[in-house]
């Protein structure tokens, strides 16, 4: 039997990978080929993702990704984060370094936009939850700044690093799908809403969808990594949660799934968008995953406390952080982890105290009695999460998925079993990647569905299950000294 080799690049907002997995019928291996640190640069004008600094990166990851496979590859597929950009000239140069989705040029431009499309309507049409990073908000930002005066293209991140591999510029469409000119119920953009907002559509690349071609990698750039050609590029959910959710292991349906980094989305798998009222006051979003399925969840600040916590204090071993904080008691306090007060970086250790003070709670003074603040407060913002998912969605679940790097953290996939009141399968911790791998493999037909794709992460994944402990009352009376305020 054939066993392929894929090249999966995966930029996190804290970290970037380029992961090689070796497919065949019946087999899935996953070998990392190179990390690299993904350090915003804040600059006079604001905060800036080091976009040159990411494609050495994913040029170098290329490089021993073909030294892992003998410099072939089958494929190459790319994913990032979401929402962000940059913009190109009518030569198809970029024009600045793509702007920070924490950056705060979006601050008090939704209001301007609801003054034109109101936020009900935006969201029956869009079925995205607010947020201020939202790519609408951000390309208005800079319309009203006279940034686009130059531009002639945009391309979302996976797109760009994609274009500058190939030289193709397309949009593929789960990434498309944060951008807010998505209508979701049908994957295409939302020409109306665009033209009432000012925004120019052909400022974006034709449509892609996962598994689509994207082109074939330059020759200088195989010269440059040591690649023998041709090497194919393959869209991908290229939107890393999209990828994501199509490595969750479940082997049933009646599963809920948490991608946790930088941030946690937890929610539902669905066949189609919840555009209702209810949805939009509950801020749930309809992202598109694969093969049009709906990502109906909840964005929740996620491990972003943590690693600015950890940065406000020097860097201490995280290990030993974690150990402290499994020994200090449960539940002393929390905060709101869906609180979009915790999105700019910053003082963190004290905003979370200046939350606990706030909300009439015990202060948490030391790291370790800070750290099982963040943990407690994400457990319990996932139940909430994918208890109103089941809810708003009419759709129950049996059993939790945790993929990502979260999955690492022992304290916080128990804690999340116990809120939650329901099991907890953790693992992969790659899960971008190895979603990243799948479609590449399914597009070579060496994988049949989306459900033989899950079987087959089940059957060669290690996975850890966590049973539910102590009963959800302690979690249900935490909940209400948020909410009671
Ligand atoms: P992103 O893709 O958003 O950059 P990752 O999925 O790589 O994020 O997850 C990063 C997070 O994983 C870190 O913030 C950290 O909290 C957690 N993590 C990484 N390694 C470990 C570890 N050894 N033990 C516990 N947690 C870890
Ligand atoms: C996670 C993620 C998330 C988006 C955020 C901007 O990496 O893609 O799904 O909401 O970054």
């Amino acid at each position: 039997t054939s066993v392929r080799s894929y090249a999966a690049v995966d930029l996190g907002a804290s970290s970037g990978r380029v992961m090689v997995g070796r497919v065949g019928t019946d087999s899935l291996e996953l070998t990392e080929a190179h990390r690299f640190v993904n350090r915003p640069v804040r600059v006079p004008e604001g905060l800036r993702w080091d976009v040159l600094s990411l494609y050495a990166g994913v040029l170098d990851g290329l490089r021993a990704a073909g030294a892992h496979s003998g410099g072939r590859l089958d494929s190459v597929g790319i994913d990032s984060w979401a929402v962000d950009y940059g913009l190109l000239d009518a030569d198809g140069a970029l024009l600045g370094n793509p702007v920070h989705y924490r950056d705060a040029r979006t601050e008090g431009v939704a209001e301007k936009v609801w003054a034109n499309v109101p936020a009900a309507e935006l969201y029956a049409a869009t079925g995205l939850q607010y947020a201020p990073f939202n790519t609408l908000y951000q390309l208005t930002a800079a319309r009203d700044a006279g940034q686009l005066a130059h531009a002639e293209r945009l391309l979302l991140i996976p797109d760009l690093l994609a274009y500058w591999l190939t030289g193709e510029q397309g949009t593929e469409l789960t990434n498309a799908s944060t951008t807010q000119l998505i209508d979701p119920r049908t994957g295409e953009w939302s020409y109306g809403l665009a033209a009432r907002l000012g925004i120019d559509l052909g400022l974006f690349a034709p449509l892609r969808q996962p598994g689509d071609p994207a082109g074939t990698i330059r020759p200088e750039v195989l010269e440059e990594t040591g690649l023998t050609g041709p090497v194919p590029v393959t869209a991908v959910g290229s939107h890393d949660t999209a990828s994501a959710v199509a490595a969750v292991p479940a082997t049933g349906e009646r599963f809920a799934y948490i991608c946790t980094g930088t941030w946690s989305l937890a929610g539902l798998e669905l066949d189609a968008p919840v555009l209702t009222e209810e949805s939009r006051a509950a801020n749930f979003t309809n992202e598109l995953g694969l093969d049009g399925t709906v990502r109906y969840l909840r964005n929740i600040m996620g491990l972003w406390l943590l690693q600015e916590c950890v940065r406000a204090w020097g860097d201490p071993d995280l290990g030993e952080l974690l150990r402290d904080a499994a020994a200090v008691p449960a539940l002393r306090s929390v905060v709101d982890a869906g609180d979009a007060a915790f999105l700019a970086p910053g003082r963190m250790p004290e905003r979370i105290a200046e939350a606990c003070r706030a909300s009439g709670q015990p202060v948490p003074r030391t790291p370790g009695e800070i750290t099982r603040c963040i943990l407690d407060s994400l457990a319990l913002a996932h139940r909430r999460a994918i208890e109103e998912a089941q809810r708003l969605a009419d759709q129950p679940v049996d059993v939790v998925h945790i993929v990502g790097g979260g999955t690492r953290n022992a304290l916080l996939c128990q804690l999340t079993a116990d809120a939650c009141g329901l099991p907890v399968v953790a693992g992969p911790t790659e899960a971008a990647a190895l979603g990243n791998v799948l479609v590449q493999a399914r597009a070579h037909g060496l994988v049949g569905d989306r459900a033989d794709l899950r079987r087959l992460l089940a059957r060669t994944q290690p996975l850890t299950r966590y049973e539910p402990q102590g009963g959800t009352g302690r979690w249900r009376e935490a909940q209400s000294r948020l909410t009671a305020r």
